[in-house]
């Protein structure tokens, strides 16, 4: 089977589930291939690859100008269309997604399986529509199938398949870092993060925290350096302190064969001065970390059950190792008020990160804290009016068009305002103006300035930064 895998436009960080999937794809012998949507040659070149199948991964939000697409496609192909399959977050956990016009069939779930066991049974004829993960429409209806069991040992698994990016896209090999995922679930709870539904939805069908040995990551990461000549790894699972005898021999081997400066993802609790100290010494230089807190009196929406002691202590020992530390937050939680969110801020900036990123808050389906904002009257359950992106709108309603103004518009001077902390005392005034477009460029200009200067850490041509601020913009703008 040919499975034609779709993205809307060139990417700073490509996905990793496509990547998986297309190399178990083809492990089994079927051909696959990234396709991204722009310009006249994208139709000719996919129509050229005759696709029996046409697959999109995407996020909440994404998902509207996904399945526009896909009817545009399919429009084209006429007649003899391949079947459209739509894989990741959002079908996980709204799999009505196939409802859909244009929809035939949804995977919920890890699909490295399911995917090669769809392709097998339609190369072979079989029952295709009674496959585990999948929601399909058939002429009796739409069938639902059942999750299947978890990979127990995910090195199982085929390495992804890097070629996928590196043929759709010439300039991953300048632009995009290297990435690997070690660890999947997670074993915190947050309510607004889709790992707790997830592991909710896999019960009974196997270990949920699972991580691949030292050496399948470092084997991929390997692949990757033959591919491409950016020298920075990114680890994009959730969080990576979770197993010490598996950091002990990560990072000798990782400062072994792969020698290369690395960022990763870190929950507070985990970090201490020790585990800072060890990674440091395998190439860490930027640690992310959840800040994401509404400060007492407001409730813990979140879940987070976090204080502010240990956000801070966590920001003092990544700093204080001189490793860069950026802080993830969100702003405009279902009932938040603007001095609640601007009490987030001052204790973010009193963490002093290297970046303090934000995002608005949007509710995701079968998340605790959608159905909390649904039960509360701050949403009104429609996914469909979620943005693309996070750091612009908010999907909930608000007390009043400027409490919302001043959510969105302190999300996008969250990070100027955490390095010049003596204007937080002054800023409501000026949230709450009508000046979305002109604090969206300075928050762009600021983030470009303190990428380029503190969070880049290798040289890249002057033409390479072009195509890098165009791609950025390309994808703010939407
Ligand atoms: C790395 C990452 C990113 C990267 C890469 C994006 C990507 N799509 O992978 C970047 C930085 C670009 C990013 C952006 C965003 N992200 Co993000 N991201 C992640 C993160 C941390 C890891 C993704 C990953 O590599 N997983 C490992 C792989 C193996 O799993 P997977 O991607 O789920 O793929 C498997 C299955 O889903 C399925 N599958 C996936 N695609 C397809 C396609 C087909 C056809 C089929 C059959 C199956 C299938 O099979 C795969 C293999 O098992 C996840 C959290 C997480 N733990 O997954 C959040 C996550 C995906 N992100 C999330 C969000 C909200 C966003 C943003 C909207 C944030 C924003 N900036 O505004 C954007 C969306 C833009 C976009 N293009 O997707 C949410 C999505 C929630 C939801 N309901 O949609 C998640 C789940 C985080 C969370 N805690 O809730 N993200
Ligand atoms: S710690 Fe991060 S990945 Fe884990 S449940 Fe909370 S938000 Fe999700």
């Amino acid at each position: 089977m040919r499975v034609a895998f779709i993205l809307e436009n060139y990417q700073l960080v490509y996905p990793l589930g496509i990547r998986y999937l297309s190399g178990s794809l083809k492990k089994a012998g079927h051909d696959a291939k990234l396709f991204i949507a722009l310009g006249r040659a994208f139709k000719e070149r996919l129509a050229a690859f005759q696709p029996d199948i046409i697959g999109f991964t995407t996020t909440t939000g994404m998902h509207t100008r996904l399945l526009k697409l896909n009817r545009e496609l399919r429009r084209e192909f006429g007649a003899k269309k391949p079947i459209s399959i739509f894989g990741g977050p959002h079908p996980t956990f709204f799999p009505e997604m196939i409802n859909e016009e244009g929809v035939d069939a949804v995977f919920r779930g890890e699909s490295e399986r399911a995917i090669v066991e769809f392709c097998n049974r339609l190369r072979d004829g079989a029952d295709h529509t009674s496959c585990p993960n999948v929601w399909m429409k058939t002429s009796h209806g739409i069938v639902k199938n059942e999750m299947g069991p978890l990979v127990e040992d995910l090195d199982e698994l085929p390495l992804p398949d890097e070629a996928l990016i590196h043929d759709a896209d010439p300039y991953a090999m300048y632009l995009v870092p290297l990435s690997t995922f070690p660890f999947r679930g997670c074993p915190y709870g947050c309510s607004y993060c889709y790992n707790r539904q997830l592991a909710g939805m896999y019960k009974g069908k196997g270990r949920w925290l699972r991580h691949h040995s030292v050496d399948y990551c470092v084997r991929h990461l390997e692949l990757q350096m033959s591919l491409s000549k950016v020298p920075f790894v990114q680890f994009h699972s959730d969080h990576f302190m979770t197993n010490d005898d598996w950091m002990n021999e990560f990072a000798g081997e990782y400062s072994k064969r792969v020698k290369l400066p690395f960022q990763i993802n870190v929950r507070a609790e985990a970090v201490t001065d020790e585990r800072v100290k060890l990674l440091k010494s395998a190439g860490c230089v930027r640690m992310t970390l959840g800040a994401e807190q509404g400060l007492p009196p407001f409730p813990d929406v979140l879940n987070r059950k976090q204080s502010r002691e240990v956000i801070l202590k966590a920001g003092k020992i990544i700093r204080g190792n001189g490793l860069a530390a950026v802080t993830n937050t969100m702003v405009g939680l279902p009932g938040e008020k603007i001095e609640e969110a601007l009490q987030t801020l001052r204790m973010v900036a009193e963490c002093e990160p290297t970046y303090a990123w934000s995002a608005v808050y949007n509710p995701y389906p079968g998340t605790p804290l959608a159905e909390y904002a649904i039960e509360k009257g701050y949403f009104d359950g429609d996914f469909d009016k979620l943005d693309y992106s996070f750091y612009g709108h908010s999907a909930l309603k608000f007390r009043s068009d400027r409490e919302r103004r001043q959510m969105e518009n302190l999300c996008k001077l969250f990070a100027l305002l955490a390095e010049h902390p003596w204007a937080i005392s002054r800023v409501e005034p000026v949230l709450g103006l009508p000046l979305g477009p002109l604090y969206n460029l300075l928050y762009q200009l600021w983030w470009g300035w303190v990428a380029h200067t503190r969070l880049i850490y290798y040289p890249l041509s002057m033409k390479h930064v072009a195509v890098a601020t165009l791609r950025f913009f390309y994808k703010i703008g939407h």
